[in-house]
């Protein structure tokens, strides 16, 4: 299994200088995969971080939430259209950087709604992922949708729904991308949500219940773990956390960072590596007992 670090654990990845720093502690800390959010191109050489993460020996992984202009899934036709150019332009940074995927809540704006999604909003966000899935097919380049909880989008926030919705679109190129923090809130049992999901699980993220140090919390991971070995998930398991004081206030208020449950991100980073080692060697091993 490929164990992945979020650039946030260090800080948000917003220039080339701060994605590198981000890079080589990850290595350091010993992890093969490194996930990267949305950014302007303009500010980011993506060519020299390809080239770095190559010699590091780190995988690359994609992801990008939508601002409110860029609502994929909103009644004005100017704001969907906005939206569905920053995913193209996602999805070929995503294949710029050598990332096989591109996932995060790409399906609605990442922000918390005050009304109830509409049958249009959830038709108009469909039609647009159906369309940049098909690009993104033709760059090599999966998406998958986070699915996050009711005080990020309103649209969707459990695999049933995000099921649904992959149906509804068509492709053969839309995944699920689930994440421990989220399923906590919103599905009724999270063993039960990755085995539905089965082989439309295309990322998955770990978070603990409050975003601080893996095994602080309330999470169940040998429940998690148990149902990811069972339906043989194979692609990355990412940690997913926010250093308080790397990270801009435009996405510290998105996620509700508000207080900081850790501030050394290098020795949280490898007590997460060692966490996650740990309970995916329980699982097999437990997987196995039962073969
Ligand atoms: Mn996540």
């Amino acid at each position: 299994m490929k164990f992945g670090v979020h650039s946030f654990v260090w800080n948000d990845a917003q220039e080339t200088a701060t994605i590198e720093a981000g890079m080589e502690r990850a290595r350091a800390a010993g992890f093969d995969f490194f996930e990267l959010p949305g950014f302007d191109r303009r500010r980011v050489d993506v060519g020299r971080v390809a080239r770095r993460a190559e010699a590091l020996g780190l995988e690359l992984g994609a992801s990008c939430g939508l601002a409110p202009e860029f609502d994929v899934s909103s009644d004005d036709p100017a704001v969907v259209a906005a939206g569905e150019a920053v995913l193209n332009e996602a999805v070929a940074i995503a294949r710029d950087l050598g990332s096989k995927g591109l996932s995060g809540p790409i399906f609605s704006g990442h922000q918390k709604y005050r009304v109830m999604p509409t049958r249009r909003n959830w038709d108009t966000s469909v039609a647009v992922l159906a369309r940049v899935a098909e690009r993104a097919k033709a760059a090599g380049v999966a998406l998958s949708m986070e699915l996050v909880n009711r005080y990020e989008t309103n649209l969707m926030n459990t695999v049933r729904q995000g099921l649904a919705y992959i149906r509804d679109s068509g492709s053969d190129n839309l995944y699920l991308h689930v994440d421990t923090f989220h399923m906590n809130i919103e599905e009724d049992d999270m063993g039960q949500a990755i085995r539905l999901g089965g082989d439309r699980i295309g990322y998955f993220h770990v978070g603990e219940s409050n975003r601080g140090y893996l095994g602080s919390g309330s999470i169940d991971f040998a429940r998690a773990f148990d149902a990811l070995v069972g339906i043989g998930y194979d692609r990355a398991i990412t940690v997913e956390a926010f250093n308080v004081r790397g990270c801009g206030d435009w996405l510290k208020a998105i996620c509700a960072i508000w207080r900081e449950n850790w501030t050394d991100a290098d020795a949280f980073a490898r007590a997460a590596l060692d966490f996650m080692r740990a309970r995916w060697d329980e699982a097999l091993r437990r997987a196995a007992a039962y073969r």
